[in-house]
Order: structure tokens, then sequence, then C-alpha cells
């Protein structure tokens, strides 16, 4: 099965903060099958025995040991189970080693914000699309700036909640190029199933080259139709929404300034297709109800500048 699939993406692990507790999870379960089966042929064995008995009753002493047999295995059992997982906890707490790169994520009513660089010029911010080096721990830093949400990329990590005030940390560690899906698991609100985002792990080469790309500003329109629209984007949208290297810098909503980089819109809903991006425009209210992006009504010509300047946002 393919790592994507949604079936399949939390029975696989990618990275070493994941497979102990996919380890641990499948060994309790297992455990509680074996419980309910062993019980379960326990019981038949009863119901049978005392139907082909003629009236005798199981003597107090018999009655007593079981009892007592019955105790010693379901603690040993339950010890057991308590050990390997305060294990797993301390394995799983921090990677082997010192992580080199801190993402700051900040969960919003129904997106997330990634933070590069912070304190370095090279400093940019991202939606709902994490990129990370493969076979490096990489801190994440977890702020929410509404509600409690929850981090979790199920291939490489446990989840870890998103708390207002506060931040919470988090590593992961991809073993492998690929890309990985994660979706808030608190519940927060209307639209907190489509509030999904992806970790895609590369190459420290491609990483890098991401990494560059990103943190140039936008490139300044070039044809009549795209310099109209950017106007049309600084009345209509540059209230919550910023392009680094124009007059945009509205901070309460996904930042646009390398829009088409990414594979999906509006945290996993949509993919990012020209067509996508002027239905979510115009209808973000019935793609995603409640959403904090209200319909944005434009006339025709509004539109197709508006969609020529998006186009220039690579
Ligand atoms: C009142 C604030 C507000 C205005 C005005 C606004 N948006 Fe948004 N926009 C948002 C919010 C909030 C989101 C995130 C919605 C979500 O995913 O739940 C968003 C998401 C988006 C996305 C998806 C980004 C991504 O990476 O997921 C695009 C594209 C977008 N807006 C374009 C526009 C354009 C173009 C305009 C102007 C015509 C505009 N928006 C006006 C608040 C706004
Ligand atoms: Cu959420």
């Amino acid at each position: 099965m393919p790592e994507n699939t949604p079936l399949a993406y939390f029975l696989h692990s990618a990275g070493p903060a994941a497979r102990p507790v996919l380890v641990l999870g499948w060994s309790l379960a297992a455990l509680c099958v074996g419980v309910c089966v062993i019980v379960g042929i326990l019981l038949m064995t009863a119901v049978f025995h005392r139907r082909g008995a003629t009236g005798h009753r199981m003597t107090e002493r018999g009655g007593g040991r079981a009892v007592l047999a019955g105790t010693v295995i379901s603690t040993m059992l339950l010890l057991a189970a308590l050990i390997y997982m305060l294990w797993v906890l301390a394995v799983v707490a921090s990677p082997s080693r010192e992580p080199a790169l801190t993402i700051t994520v900040t969960a919003y009513d129904w997106w997330w914000k990634a933070d590069y660089g912070e304190g370095s010029p090279q400093r940019f911010s991202t939606a709902n699309e994490i990129h990370i080096p493969v076979g490096e721990p990489v801190l994440v830093e977890l702020k929410s700036a509404d509600v409690i949400h929850a981090f979790w990329v199920p291939s490489l990590a446990g989840k870890t909640q998103t708390i207002p005030g506060q931040v919470n940390r988090q590593w992961i560690e991809a073993d492998k190029p690929g890309v990985y899906r994660g979706q808030c698991t608190q519940y927060c609100g209307a639209q907190h199933a489509h509030m999904a985002f992806e970790v895609v792990a590369q190459n420290p080469q491609d990483y890098a080259n991401w990494y560059d790309a990103q943190a140039r500003p936008a490139t300044l329109p070039a044809t009549v139709d795209a310099t109209r629209g950017q106007h049309v984007f600084v009345e209509r949208c540059a209230g919550c929404h910023a392009v680094r290297g124009s007059n945009a810098a509205g901070v309460q909503a996904p930042d646009l300034t390398h829009l088409l980089a990414r594979r999906l819109i509006a945290a996993g809903t949509l993919t990012n297709t020209p067509q996508n991006m002027m239905e979510w425009i115009a209808h973000a209210q019935e793609i995603k109800p409640q959403s904090l992006m209200p319909d944005i009504k434009l006339s025709p010509n509004d539109s197709r500048d508006l969609a020529a300047y998006l186009a220039t946002l690579n």
C-alpha cells in the first residue's frame, strides 16, 4: 500500500520518533487480543463443563486457586505493559543528537503556519507544508494563535498539543524522502477535520534549494494584468495575507509569497490548481464553512487580473 493513502499513513512509521510507538501499539493490541481469546476459551470450557457435570459444584479450594492464578497473571501482564510503555516514552522523549534545525509551527483556526529561520535574515513563513531534511532530528516549537489544537504526523512522531500562551516542543525525523501527512487531532471547531498539513522530507540538497527559494521575496509582476492583479490583491486580500516584497503584510492568514510551491491549499482541503484557487477565493465559505476567509466577490476583470498575479507567486 502506498505510504500516503489515508488508510496506511498511521500504520507505517518513517522515523525514529514514531517506530517504538508503532511497535508498542501493535504489541498492546496483540496482548489484548490474546487475553480476550484466552478468557473466551476458559469461559467456554466452564460453560460446557457445567453442562456435562451432574450437579457438582466446584470445590471451594479449586475456585480460590483459579482466582489467585488469574490475579497474579493479570497483574504481571499489566505491570510488564506499564514498564514497556514507560520505556518507550523515555526512548522517544529526545532525539539521539541535538536538532540543528528548529521550525516554529503555529496552529490557527483552521490552518498551520510554519516559521523558518527565526532571528536570521533568511527567515520566512509558509503554511500547511513543512519541509525537513531527511536523517536529521528537527525540533518543532508548537504554538497556538487561538484555541487548543494538536500537531500529529503519525508516521513521524506522536501527537503534541498546541496551547495558547505556551510553547510545546516535539521532535520529528524522517529516514527517507517522502510526503507524510499530518492532522490536527484536538477538536477545535467547525473545520477541525479540514486542518491537515504535509511534512515533506527531502535530501539535504533538495531541502537547501527549497529553503533558498522560500527565503527569496516574491518576483515582481511583469505583465499589465499581473500588475493590476497585484493592486486587487493589496486592496482585497492584504488585510489578512502577506506577500513578501509587496505592500501586502497581513498577519492573520497564510503567507502567500510562494503560494504556487505548495501542493495543497486551505490546509489540505484542495489541490493547488489555478482553477481550485479561484474557486476557493469566490467560495471559501462553501468549501470550508465558517473558515476565517470570507467569500470574495470580484468583477470578472478583477478576477482575471488577480489570477494572473497569483500565477506569479512561484
Ligand atoms: C478576512 C481575512 C481574509 C481575507 C480578506 C482574505 N483571506 Fe485568504 N485566507 C484567510 C484565511 C484565514 C485562510 C486560511 C483558511 C483555512 O485554511 O482555514 C485563507 C486562505 C487562503 C488561501 C489558501 C492558502 C494556503 O496555502 O492554504 C488562498 C490562496 C487565499 N486565502 C487567497 C486569498 C485572496 C486571493 C484574497 C483576496 C481576494 C484573500 N485570500 C482574502 C483569510 C483571508
Ligand atoms: Cu485544530
